[in-house]
């Protein structure tokens, strides 16, 4: 049977397109089609990664350096192939019975290709889907060496590490700046093995037995009938939980504070929350917790502008943070450590060391440092390291063990478990961002996605066919051995110790420590969270709860909410505040605070040393001009323009000047016409307004000046004059606070 007149056109058609890739058509000779005018026809050098991607080590399963390539797969090779090699001619067309027929089932490409993007997605994580990591070193001062004899935390040891932050409630695609928990994972990887601290930006946590894990989780997460509201706190389900459990009241107050809402992931603590147990060379144990302390100080988002940035830049934390990785600016911490004997109660100072829900103020155990943590090196593939890195509190080393805290106790099973169906299967440690930088000889064989070939026949112990290899380690060769804890005579119960039953003592001390303006912060967070709910019991639940916190916090949260402050039906305990919580009356260092600047086409000069200046002190300026690309023949470049320019990216705002509306400013009636200097953009109302709102420091000279009377801010924090590098000295001065505390006095003491 002779073929079809389509068949023939279509081998026809192929044996053309293979000419064509043979002889490649010439341009400028006619009847050759001319060359994509977008994509190179020729292969040529990719563009250079960034000078930050240089891509995670490489090392084989067994942990041994492979010597390969760092920048090993994808747009660098010349042609492109199937996933088994072939070279393909075209993978824009799938291959059909003609050019108008159906496609055909022998297209091994198109199936491929096809397939593998069906299963591109992975599931997120069941919590902290939404995150992003970098990576960085860490070296130790050796100063926790009496207690810990973890190599890693020597004098100068330098380890390579891995770190993910994240939110708890969102999916992965939610916005950054939402109120909730942040984590904070860090893994270390060591020469005696992986140690993974999974911490949170929150010292305490809602539940105290990891059996609830899945209670307060569901409660958090969306409503499941609706799906509604996605990554927050503020609906029924969360405070109906809450109220009811009332153990979750402290981590509930943090959350509800300023803390929930970090101005960067520079700007935050991090803790570990439990119990450790150090050892140190002798055997000697103590009980510690750890924290991170960042060195630019912790800072928060006030309510408006995080709500703000959740629509302007869902991106923002993790845009901040690559680009100061990618700048220079590496951010940094200090891990430390508090100290407790390890006394058979396991208490300090009254204090239960094993339950989660309490924390010990720094003023009775102060944060020793002992090591720090800088973020130098982006991720070169979001997927293969953010999205793949698998934490677990099993990841311990020699020196360092877990107490009984039973929220520790049962995240021990959790982090091992989820990554079976998040990373589907137990190979998971065999991913390149997970693989450990010591050597590896585990007898774990086969199971989904093996990428080891293993040698030997005896994967079993004992066994004389592997000459008896791999052999278990003796005393002298740095084991990891549990710390052989003696046992509580005790029954096998479902029951907490009793001091596990106070919940109102450190959400008190907690309130009692903040500063008059952080207390109203966290009166109008409650107000937001429970206006949010529809049912009024779950409101006047919580308000019960809240009053047995402190009164005046109950009292001016049901002001807002336009109910009855109830009584008290606990004794508030005499509690002594701590300091040490306030994140207002300190100075930190202004390192990578960001600037922008309105610029006056007719006073480039000072914005060229306001710029320079504001660069040599390590904080970065923002030009924004009406429009972008160059502004004038100055040599300065417009970085922002009105329509891209939104107050909540800077810190501070600068005004040079007021150059006349750009070419879509909204109608002229928004503005403020007739101030001196013509006519206001708009927009640049609207920023020195939103700057003014946000307790944000405002500095103008010369002409910049008439931008700050059009928009009819006035008072603290807001530096005037002609000497441009004079105003810039008084912002920079009003940024080592932070915000202008004192331009809204707070009413709340
Ligand atoms: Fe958890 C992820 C922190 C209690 C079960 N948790 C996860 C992450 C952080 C924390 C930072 C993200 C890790 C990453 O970036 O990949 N979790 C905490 C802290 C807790 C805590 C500080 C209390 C002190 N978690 C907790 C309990 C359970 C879990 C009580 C279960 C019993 N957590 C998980 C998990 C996750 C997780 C389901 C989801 C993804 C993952 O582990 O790898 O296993």
């Amino acid at each position: 049977k002779k073929p079809g007149k389509l068949v023939k056109a279509a081998v026809e058609k192929a044996v053309d397109k293979v000419t064509e890739m043979v002889n490649p058509p010439i341009p400028g000779v006619p009847n050759s089609e001319p060359p994509s005018l977008d994509e190179p026809t020729e292969p040529r050098a990719p563009l250079p990664p960034k000078p930050d991607q240089t891509g995670p080590e490489t090392v084989s399963p067994t942990g041994a350096p492979t010597g390969a390539p760092k920048l090993s797969m994808g747009q660098q090779g010349e042609f492109l192939t199937t996933s088994a090699g072939a070279r393909l001619y075209d993978t824009d067309h799938s291959l059909k019975a003609g050019e108008r027929g159906p496609t055909l089932l022998q297209d091994h490409h198109l199936r491929e290709k096809i397939m593998h993007f069906d299963h591109e997605r992975i599931p997120e994580r069941v919590v902290h889907a939404r995150g992003y990591g970098a990576h960085g070193t860490f070296v130790g001062y050796g100063t926790a060496s009496n207690v810990c004899k973890a190599a890693f935390l020597g004098d100068g040891v330098e380890t390579q590490v891995f770190v993910r932050f994240s939110t708890v409630l969102g999916s992965r695609g939610s916005a950054d700046t939402v109120r909730d928990t942040r984590g904070f994972a860090t893994k270390f990887y060591t020469q005696e093995g992986n140690f993974d601290l999974v911490g949170n930006n929150i010292p305490v946590f809602f539940i105290q037995d990891g059996i609830k894990f899945p209670d307060v989780i569901h409660a958090g997460k969306p409503h499941p009938d609706r799906e509604i509201p996605q990554a927050q706190s503020a609906h029924d389900t969360f405070w109906d939980f809450v109220s009811t459990h009332t153990e979750a009241t402290h981590h509930v107050m943090w959350n509800m504070s300023d803390r929930g809402i970090p101005r960067s992931y520079r700007t935050m603590e991090g803790f570990g929350v439990h119990t450790f147990r150090l050892v140190n060379a002798e055997g000697g144990t103590t009980l510690a917790k750890f924290h991170w302390k960042p060195k630019l100080g912790v800072h928060s988002l006030v309510w408006e502008e995080a709500q703000m940035i959740n629509g302007i830049d869902p991106d923002f934390h993790r845009r901040d943070l690559a680009d100061a990785i990618e700048s220079g600016a590496h951010p940094q911490w200090e891990l430390g450590v508090q100290l407790f004997p390890d006394t058979p109660r396991q208490t300090f100072e009254g204090i239960d060391l094993l339950d989660s829900t309490k924390f010990v103020p720094e003023e009775l155990a102060p944060v020793q440092p002992i090591g720090l943590l800088t973020l130098n090196r982006n991720t070169m593939n979001f997927f293969a390291e953010t999205e793949q890195v698998a934490f677990h509190l099993g990841n311990l080393v020699p020196g360092i063990d877990v107490t009984d805290d039973p929220l520790f106790q049962s995240r021990l099973f959790s982090y091992l478990d989820t990554q079976l169906t998040r990373l589907a299967g137990p190979n998971f440690n065999q991913i390149p961002i997970n693989r450990p930088h010591a050597p590896v000889n585990d007898m774990f064989r086969d199971g989904y996605h093996q990428h080891a070939v293993h040698a030997g026949v005896a994967p079993y112990k004992p066994n004389t066919l592997d000459g008896g290899n791999p052999f278990e380690a003796s005393a002298a060769d740095r084991p990891f051995v549990e710390v052989a804890q003696p046992l509580p005579k005790a029954a096998k119960v479902r029951q907490s110790p009793a001091s596990f039953s106070d919940h109102y003592t450190q959400p008190r001390l907690f309130w009692l420590s903040l500063s008059p303006v952080e207390k109203e912060h966290l009166v109008r967070a409650f107000t937001f969270e429970l206006g949010k709910c529809y049912e009024q019991a779950i409101k006047e639940r919580q308000l019960r709860v809240l009053a047995n916190v402190d009164p005046t916090l109950c009292a001016e949260v049901a002001k807002g909410l336009g109910l009855p402050a109830p009584a008290p039906a606990v004794q508030p305990k005499k509690v002594a505040p701590s300091p040490a919580l306030s994140q207002v009356g300190k100075t930190w260092p202004t390192d990578g605070r960001m600037i922008g600047i309105v610029v006056d086409p007719a006073d480039l000069d000072g914005v060229r040393t306001v710029r320079e200046t504001i660069l040599a002190a390590g904080m970065v300026p923002l030009l924004i001009a009406p429009t972008g690309g160059p502004i004038g023949d100055s040599g300065l470049v417009a970085q922002r323009t009105f329509l891209t320019a939104r107050s909540v990216e800077f810190d501070a705002l600068l005004l040079a000047g007021s150059p006349p509306p750009g070419p879509d400013a909204a109608p002229a009636r928004d503005a403020k016409a007739g101030a001196p200097g013509g006519l206001v953009d708009p927009r640049v109302v609207l920023m020195v307004q939103e700057c003014f709102r946000h307790a944000k420091a405002i500095g103008a000279w010369g002409a910049g000046q008439a931008a700050l009377e059009a928009s009819g801010v006035a008072g603290a924090g807001i530096a005037v004059g002609d000497d441009a590098t004079k105003v810039l000295g008084e912002v920079a001065a009003l940024l080592g606070a932070h915000r202008v505390w004192e331009r809204f006095p707070a009413t709340i003491s």
